[in-house]
């Protein structure tokens, strides 16, 4: 889990194309005639041409004219017992001859016709206005786009698939909770149909501006990551009609061979993530060929010296690189360690291993690393395969590798017990080193940083209290009660960075130090936009405990958001949750609509909808099934050939 935020948001956009009708009249009619007159060159350039072509033409006699439907073709033609050879050619005579002429003239007429039809149409292009010329031109690539779609959609091969538990229901037991589970609906309806409105298509939202919105991480092309992402939560909630639209966009528009360069992490949590989910919630082919098509993209990029993949790849050329800020040239660990859920369910459903390979060979290189106090180093280097600089971090750059390592284990019928290990070794390495109580007794998980612990704690770090429950099960030495209780004590800590504020929505950041106990110092920390961690945390709280304080504070924490971040044009986040007048930072995330608004409505839903024992969901909150392989590894499974 990286935040967008820490990557650089500039550079990469490209001015919008203005289709709009140029301002001076003057300067309209001088973009026409230049027009025209560039029509007219072409125009005669075909006109010599054809005649040239006509009156150099061998004679067609000849040759023989054989009509094969849509294309003609011409070849030599034999006729031993009346031609005489000439330069290897047969010359025709008596009454074929008369045939032939007629065939000539026939042939001429054609090419005048087609001459005139071809004046004609020229003719009528040059009355035509610019915008005219322009839409034609826009049809005929989009006939071709479709054309090549349908050549695109290979069938996959069949695979069986898992048992698909709770996809539905999960209705609330009493009133007072079916309408706070109405509610967060109502709030998806209001940012969906906003971006409906104002952003289709676009990435992102910007709510208040009321237009479309992108970052660097997914490129200069528009490719709808708010409809993939909002997919699932579109259909858990029964918003069919949104849901379809969104499958029609994606059906028509989405599209992979562009000229752009993004982040394989996001774009693998997001994209690939999401239409897995919706492939398998709504068993439409159609995302599953989206994501297999997408995922081919990607892999390019683990086209390094030591197979850990670039964070950046174009989807066009396959050339990778890394973002310039991280640790010379490093790749980041909560970036290429985030994509073994992803990778091993394409391999599933492709049956091509190629994908588990590139995931279980970044789990073997690590595994084979050194590691100071037991601890992973936030940055990589894909060249020489050498840590970067030696910082640790349970938020961002660090985070989702941790949760991966046991979502890998529980997704595998939690027989990957490598994954397990590795999950056990590195929380008791964080406990030792990362994990602190402050003098007010609020459990926190600072950064390691230069040999020091920094007493800071990132919101992203907040998802970690949901980790440490859904980990509990299964742990070294049975500890499970012991991690309930850490799981517990985080989910707290986050709930009182909350409380603490005006806004009563968390800051990015918060310190412990002194007498500041889970507060935001620097004001470039005390923005919230949207991110779903501390209610992550809460619904998985909730579901392995059943205590009333997580509902609760869930719906504290919406309140907060409908009350500080809706705006008309969708919700947007606040720059400074500690002032009571909100700056809105005009921007609606799609992981508002991905990972946000589902933590909430599945926290006012009963278990039975999407339980945990049968899904597991992906750092972007896009459920994926457990795999039950019936205790074999996925390369022996007979579905990987
Ligand atoms: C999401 O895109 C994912 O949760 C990711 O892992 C990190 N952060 C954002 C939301 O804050």
């Amino acid at each position: 889990m990286t935040t967008p935020a820490l990557l650089p948001l500039s550079g990469r956009r490209i001015p919008p194309l203005n289709l709009g009708p140029p301002s001076f009249p003057h300067h309209r009619a001088t973009l026409r005639l230049s027009e025209k007159f560039i029509l007219l060159l072409i125009l005669s350039a075909f006109i010599t041409l054809c005649f040239g072509a006509f009156f150099f033409l061998p004679d067609s006699s000849k040759h023989k004219r054989f009509d094969l439907g849509l294309e003609d073709v011409l070849i030599p033609h034999v006729d031993a017992g009346k031609g005489a050879k000439h330069s290897g050619i047969f010359l025709i005579h008596g009454p074929d001859e008369h045939r032939h002429r007629e065939e000539e003239e026939r042939l001429r007429n054609k090419i005048r016709a087609d001459h005139e039809k071809a004046l004609e149409e020229a003719k009528e292009k040059l009355k035509k206005s610019r915008e005219e010329i322009r839409a034609e031109i826009q049809t005929e690539k989009n006939k071709v786009v479709q054309e090549m779609k349908i050549r695109e959609k290979k069938p996959l091969p069949a695979v069986p698939i898992p048992n698909l538990i709770g996809t539905h229901g999960g209705d609330p037991e009493d009133n007072d909770l079916r309408e706070k589970r109405d509610k967060i609906k109502e709030m998806m309806k209001h940012a969906w149909d906003n971006y409906r409105i104002y952003g289709w298509g676009h990435n992102e939202l910007r709510p208040i501006a009321r237009k479309g919105h992108s970052t660097n991480i997914f490129g200069t092309s528009q490719m709808g990551a708010t409809i993939v992402d909002a997919l699932d939560t579109l259909y858990i909630m029964g918003l069919h009609d949104e849901f379809r639209d969104g499958q029609k966009w994606i059906e028509n528009n989405l599209d992979f061979s562009v000229n752009s360069e993004v982040s394989v992490f996001e774009v693998n949590i997001r994209f690939i993530g999401g239409l897995l989910a919706a492939y398998y919630l709504s068993g439409e082919e159609i995302f599953k060929i989206k994501a297999v098509q997408l995922a081919e993209k990607l892999l390019p990029a683990f086209n390094t010296p030591t197979g850990i993949p670039w964070a950046m790849v174009n989807l066009k050329s396959g050339v990778g690189r890394n973002w310039g800020w991280a640790s010379a040239g490093s790749s980041i660990l909560a970036e290429f360690g985030t994509l073994h859920m992803e990778f091993v369910h394409l391999s599933y459903l492709t049956g091509n291993p190629i994908y588990y390979k590139k995931v279980m060979h970044i789990r073997k290189l690590l595994q084979r690393m050194d590691r100071p106090n037991g601890l992973y180093p936030n940055y990589l280097n894909p060249r020489t395969g050498r840590w970067g600089q030696y910082h640790t971090s349970v938020g961002g750059l660090g985070d989702s590798f941790y949760e991966y390592l046991l979502k890998a284990w529980l997704m595998s019928d939690k027989t990957d017990h490598e994954a397990r290990k590795m999950y056990d070794d590195a929380i008791e390495a964080i406990e030792k080193h990362l994990i602190r109580k402050s003098r007010g007794g609020l459990t926190f998980i600072g950064e390691w940083k230069n040999g020091h612990l920094e007493k800071k704690m990132g919101h992203l770090a907040c998802f970690a209290g949901g980790m440490f429950v859904l980990g509990a099960d299964g742990s070294k030495m049975d500890k499970a009660g012991h991690y309930l209780e850490l799981g517990a004590e985080i989910a707290r800590t986050c709930h009182e960075s909350y409380d603490r504020t005006a806004l009563k929505l968390g800051p990015e950041s918060f310190k412990f130090d002194g007498a500041v106990e889970a507060v935001a110092v620097r004001q470039a920390e005390k923005y919230y936009i949207l991110r779903p961690e501390v209610i992550e945390t809460y619904w998985y709280l909730w579901r392995f405990t059943h205590d009333p304080r997580y509902r609760e504070w869930g719906w504290e924490a919406a309140l907060a958001i409908e009350k500080y971040c809706r705006v008309s044009g969708g919700f947007s986040g606040v720059k400074d949750v500690y002032s009571s007048t909100p700056t809105h930072d005009d921007v609606q995330q799609s992981f508002f609509l991905a990972e946000t608004l589902k933590y909430l409505y599945l926290l006012f839903s009963g278990d039975d909808l999407l339980p945990l024992d049968h899904w597991v969901f992906n750092t972007e909150a896009h459920p994926l099934p457990v795999l039950h392989l019936a205790n074999t590894t996925l390369s022996r499974n007979p579905a990987v050939r």
